[in-house]
């Protein structure tokens, strides 16, 4: 039986995913985490979606070329499921399952809101999706990185320097954006028990900050902890 299929939640390792819109600081937060867990005796896995294994990778490379996107967008999302198949049974769940905790940049909630609110996909296609994908290996926190769409693409922008190519996702215009920050907000309004929308256009320094609060709570101890060097563990 794959890892995927539902084994009723049963995981030891946290589940903590982060959700946003282009250059909204995930990949960054996500490294600052990572550290920030490390450093407090937190064993850890950092990894992405689309990707985290060489055939999701190789998925990653035709779909954020473009390559998919021609055959429509139940075909992409098709695409993006069967490299999160790969990506759960080959690296999360055995992470999770081995006590570790996982920080993945992106995951179920990219494919709600760039497949299923922008690309007007069927609801209950989406959700058949995350039925027979995912089951119940729900992520445990997710932090949703909420900011206003000129500001992410401009940093996106930045990031890539002149002469970088930006990806198909980050070519739409701006009423794209602001209806995948909709759709962002709108998932956490509805699941705020899994679901904490981090205001990302604060300093880099407070948007970790806020993300240790929230973080903390998954951990006994909370986030009053973050002392290295001391007994307390997260
Ligand atoms: N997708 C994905 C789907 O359509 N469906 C799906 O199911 C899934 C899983 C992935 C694309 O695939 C789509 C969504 C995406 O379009 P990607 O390359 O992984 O593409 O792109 P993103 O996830 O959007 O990541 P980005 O790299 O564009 O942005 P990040 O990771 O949010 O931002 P980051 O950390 O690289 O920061 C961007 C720049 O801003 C600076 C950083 O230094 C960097 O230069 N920065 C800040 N500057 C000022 N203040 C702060 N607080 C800052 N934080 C970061």
């Amino acid at each position: 039986m794959p890892l995927s299929a539902d084994r009723g939640g049963v995981t030891r390792g946290r589940f903590i995913t982060l959700e946003g819109g282009e250059g909204a600081g995930k990949s960054t937060q996500g490294r600052r985490l990572m550290e920030r867990l490390a450093a407090n005796g937190v064993e850890t896995l950092a990894t992405r979606e689309p990707g985290g294994t060489p055939l999701a990778e190789a998925y990653r490379a035709a779909l954020l070329a473009g390559a998919v996107a021609p055959l429509g967008v139940a075909a992409e999302a098709l695409v993006f499921s069967a490299a999160r198949i790969d990506h759960l049974d080959a690296k999360i769940l055995p992470a999770l399952l081995a006590g570790r905790t996982v920080v993945c940049d992106r995951f179920i909630d990219s494919t709600r809101a760039y497949q299923g609110a922008l690309g007007d996909l069927d609801p209950h296609l989406i959700v058949a999706l995350e039925r027979v994908v995912v089951g119940s290996h729900l992520p445990d926190l997710t932090l949703i990185l909420d900011l206003p769409s000129e500001i992410g693409l401009a940093r996106a922008a930045e990031r890539r320097g002149q002469g970088g190519l930006a990806d198909r996702f980050e070519r739409q215009d701006a009423v794209f954006h602001e209806t995948l920050r909709a759709a962002f907000l709108d998932i956490a309004a509805r699941e705020p028990g899994r679901c904490r929308v981090i205001d990302a256009s604060e300093p880099e320094d407070a948007v970790a900050e806020s993300i240790w609060q929230a973080v903390g709570q998954l951990f006994p101890g909370g986030s009053k902890v973050g002392l290295v060097g001391t007994d307390h563990q997260l």
